[in-house]
This record gives C-alpha cells, sequence and structure tokens, in this order.
C-alpha cells in the first residue's frame, strides 16, 4: 500500500507568566494583590482531513509551534490564550512518538481514521497564576506571581497508510491487476506468470455518486497465512479494506487448477490469518468467462458460494442476505464484460459500509483523552540519582516544569516550589536515596540545598493555616 513516512518537531505554546501586583487607589496606600493569571497556551492538534491526500506539506517543514499565552496584568487582568495550532492530515494518518536522539519510533499515539477525527499531540503550557492566588491568612501580601509553564515539545512520526475502500483478492495470474486496469486509471503490470504484481496497486473508481479506492494486492498462495510467498506481508494490507473482493480465475490459471479448490484456498487464508477477515463482507467475482468452457466451473462456483452464504446464516437459507451473498460477477477483465455492473455493486457496498462506520464511530476510542491521559501519568513520574557524594540529580518532565515556572529571584517564590516538591514526596525520594542536610540536589540547570524536615514543615504550616 502506498505509505508515506514524515517526521515532525511539535511545540505547544508556553503559558503566559502571572502578574505581581497590588492594587492602587487613591485613598488606599497599599491596596490588596490584584496580578491576574497568564494566558494558556496553545496546542498543537493533528486533525484527519479528506480532502488532504498526502503528507507533502510536512515533507519539507518540520517545526510547527502555537502561539504563547500573553502575562497576565494588574486588576486582576488575566492574559490572552494562545491560539491553538491545527495541522491537517490525511485520513489514514498513524501517529507515533519519535526520539529524535535514538533515532527510534516510539509509542502509539493515534490512528486516525474517520475525517474530523484530532489528537492533541503538544499541550500548551498553563498560565502562570498572579499573586492574588497565593494570599494565605499570614501572607497577605504575596510578593511572589508564577511564571508561565513551558509548552510540551516533541518529535513525531507521522505515518500515512492509504486506506482502500476494497481490496482485490486471490490466487496469482487470477486477473487482479487486469481487474485493477479495467475499472480506474492505475496501470500495473500484467503478464501470464504468477507473483507478476509484488506491491499493491491503488486505483480510484468513479462509480455513479461516489469515487471509491481499490487496492490490487499481490497473489496469495495456499500457507500465505504462515507468510508463504510473502503472505503476511499481502495479507497485512487487507487488514485496513473494509470490502473484500475475492477474483477467481475460472479457467483454472497457470496450473490447471480447480477453480472451487482456489476460491476455498483462499478463503480458508483469511480465515488462518485473523478471525475477522472471514468475518469481513465480501463480493466473489468469476473472472475470464470470456474463454470457452468456464460454464461448468461457474456452476460449481456459484452452488459454492451459496453454501457458504447459507452456513453463515446458521443454516437458514431464507435469511435476509443469503441472496446477496450469494450472488457471483461474471466477468471479463479482459473484455469488460460484467465490470460495468460489479463497480456499481461494489460502490454501493462502499457506500453502505462507510455509512455504518460513520454510525460505528461515535462510541469509539477518542485518543485524545487516552493519549492525554497517558503522558499525564508518565510526565509525573520522576527519578531521583546519586551523581556521586553529596550530589543528586532529579529528573521528571512534571517536576522539571515546575523548576522554569519558578522565578528563582525571588524567595516566597522558592518556598512555593518547595510546597510543590513535597506534595510530590520527594523529600522523601531524596532521604531513601541517601540524601543528608547540606547535600547538593540538582534539577535541569538549578542546584539547591537539601534540608531537613524540620524547615519543609515550617513551610507546610504557612501554607496550611
Ligand atoms: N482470457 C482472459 N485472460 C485474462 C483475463 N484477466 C486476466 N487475464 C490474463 O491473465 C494473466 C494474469 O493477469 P494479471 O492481471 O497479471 O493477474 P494477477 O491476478 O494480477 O496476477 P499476480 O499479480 O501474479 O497475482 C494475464 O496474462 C492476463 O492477460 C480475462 O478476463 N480473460
Ligand atoms: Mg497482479
Amino acid at each position: 500500500m502506498f505509505v508515506d513516512k514524515v517526521r515532525i518537531y511539535v511545540k505547544g505554546g508556553d503559558g503566559g507568566a502571572g502578574c505581581l501586583s497590588f492594587r492602587r487607589e487613591a485613598h488606599v496606600p497599599k491596596g490588596g494583590p490584584d496580578g491576574g493569571d497568564g494566558g494558556h497556551g496553545g496546542n498543537v492538534v493533528l486533525e484527519a482531513d479528506q480532502s488532504v491526500s498526502s503528507l507533502l506539506d510536512y515533507r519539507f517543514k518540520h517545526h510547527f509551534k502555537a502561539t504563547r499565552g500573553t502575562h497576565g496584568m494588574g486588576k486582576r487582568m488575566h492574559g490572552a490564550t494562545g491560539d491553538d495550532l491545527i495541522l491537517k492530515v490525511p485520513v489514514g494518518t498513524v501517529v507515533h512518538e519519535y526520539s529524535e536522539e535514538k533515532k527510534e519510533t516510539g509509542e502509539l499515539i493515534a490512528d486516525l481514521t474517520h475525517d474530523g477525527e484530532r489528537v492533541i499531540v503538544a499541550e500548551g503550557g498553563h498560565g502562570g497564576r498572579g499573586n492574588i492566588h497565593f494570599v494565605t491568612s499570614t501572607r497577605r501580601a504575596p510578593a511572589f506571581a508564577e511564571l508561565g509553564e513551558p509548552a510540551q515539545e516533541c518529535w513525531i512520526e507521522l505515518e500515512m497508510k492509504l486506506m482502500a475502500d476494497a481490496a482485490l483478492v486471490g490466487v496469482p495470474s487470477a486477473g487482479k491487476s487486469s481487474l485493477i486496469a479495467r475499472m480506474s486509471a492505475a496501470r500495473p503490470k500484467i503478464a501470464d506468470y504468477p507473483f507478476t504484481t509484488l506491491v499493491p496497486n491503488l486505483g480510484v473508481v468513479q462509480g455513479d455518486e461516489h469515487n471509491f479506492v481499490v487496492a490490487d494486492i499481490p497473489g496469495l498462495i495456499e500457507g500465505a497465512h504462515e507468510g508463504k510467498g510473502l503472505g503476511h506481508e499481502f495479507l497485512r494490507h487487507i487488514e485496513r479494506t473494509a470490502l473484500i473482493v475475492h477474483v477467481v480465475d475460472m479457467t483454472g490459471g497457470y496450473e490447471g487448477r480447480d477453480p472451487v479448490e482456489d476460491y476455498r484456498i483462499i478463503n480458508n487464508e483469511l480465515a488462518m490469518y485473523a478471525d475477522e477477515l472471514a468475518q469481513r463482507p465480501r463480493i466473489v467475482v468469476a473472472n475470464k468467462v470470456d474463454v470457452p468452457g468456464t460454464e461448468d466451473a461457474v456452476r460449481r462456483l456459484k452452488e459454492e458460494v451459496r453454501k457458504d452464504a447459507i452456513a453463515a446464516a446458521n443454516g437458514n437459507e431464507f435469511a435476509d442476505g443469503v441472496d446477496e451473498a450469494s450472488r457471483v460477477f461474471e466477468i471479463s477483465a479482459l473484455t469488460g464484460k460484467g465490470v460495468d455492473s460489479l463497480i456499481h455493486a461494489i460502490a454501493d457496498k462502499v457506500f453502505e459500509l462507510r455509512s455504518a462506520a460513520k454510525e460505528a464511530q461515535e462510541g469509539e476510542v477518542q485518543y485524545d483523552q487516552v493519549w492525554q491521559h497517558k503522558r499525564e501519568q508518565r510526565d509525573r513520574k520522576y527519578t531521583v540519582r546519586k551523581l556521586s557524594d553529596g550530589i543528586f540529580r532529579v529528573e521528571g518532565v512534571q517536576i522539571e516544569r515546575m523548576v522554569v515556572q519558578t522565578d528563582w529571584e525571588n524567595d516566597e517564590a522558592l518556598s512555593f516550589l518547595q510546597h510543590r516538591f513535597n506534595r510530590l514526596g520527594l523529600e522523601k525520594e531524596l532521604l531513601k536515596a541517601g540524601a543528608v542536610n547540606g547535600d547538593e540536589i540538582r534539577i535541569l540547570g538549578r542546584a539547591f540545598e537539601f534540608e531537613t524536615a524540620e524547615s519543609t514543615e515550617d513551610i507546610f504550616a504557612e501554607l496550611d493555616d
């Protein structure tokens, strides 16, 4: 299948800083704090869009940033929120984390399979809180505010797996490539030896009302589900297509085989590869009926297909859908006979399946929430590492963000930071790692001295009363 891959760097907008300000009024010499919050930064969002057909936009431009939030101001005025940056990608884009350093693909972020589906790939930073938030009974005039939170930033890998609506499946030389060439503008290689096609070809077919995409899959042989004849590679492509068009060679093909036996083999390979493939909607095509002497084979194939349809309806031959499922399209990819009515049938079925998929979409995974949650859980973790005697390094996404968000010139801001550390249980972790009074603790480019519980308890007391 047509696969396109790009790696891009995304960064949300940083949060604006909270404001440090006090009220000034004519009759009040020193008013209370009135510093407003900084605005949140914008997010970088990926959105699947049907009108986008490739990842070409990301081939040459690799860096994408959302706008930052502006700073808070006096009189409790909030900063403005940064705009989200929406990056449109084709439907069928799979998004992974990517490590630029290790050149490694990481965890799956999302598989955007529906038009309009979205995922936030880099969240904007929260705005810093203004000093009005830090008033306590003992601290009436907080002389600090938070800086804005830095935004998330990361490299991601976008991979487009063009999703065909229907896949042409069958034994080698059944005429799959001939058929796609008949139905669309695709011009694949056609020849009378097996395995002419080695990578799938895609073609856009014009139906009466809707267009649809067909994939011509390389031929499958017995044992394909075990990897025979590159079977795994080929079967993998079918996983993402909603409809299987099974092409059967009525002449018995290159080895004078029995067409009904071929039909059985392919069905079996699909079922052995994955249960769901056995259940997948399917249209059966009897190809090469222009060749004299194929009538008997067509009759036997029809019987076989009808038997399958009845079995699928639990033996009830009058059940709804049995007649439809028993239908075999007699065509000649060579002369074009029967191809029009086959196109009609595929178009109808594809449209029906698309509508059903849209309805089912409601209850589907919201990648957005799943990914956000997963990342938050991970960001919260941190590690304490002893670098040498008396020196420890603390590493973790969230804890490092707290450090960046703090104004280190301001003592009150520092003791507030210490309070936040304690809520994460940092002191305990440091003690566990063997830290003692006076040791140096490093986080990012900052260093501070480890102090015993006494002083931190003081801070707790002050903040909690
Ligand atoms: N008489 C006749 N010959 C056909 C028809 N369709 C295909 N052929 C011939 O069958 C041979 C194989 O056709 P392809 O379209 O390459 O078959 P394929 O299924 O794509 O084969 P692989 O790519 O090897 O899996 C070619 O020689 C075609 O000309 C048909 O309807 N009638
Ligand atoms: Mg072919």
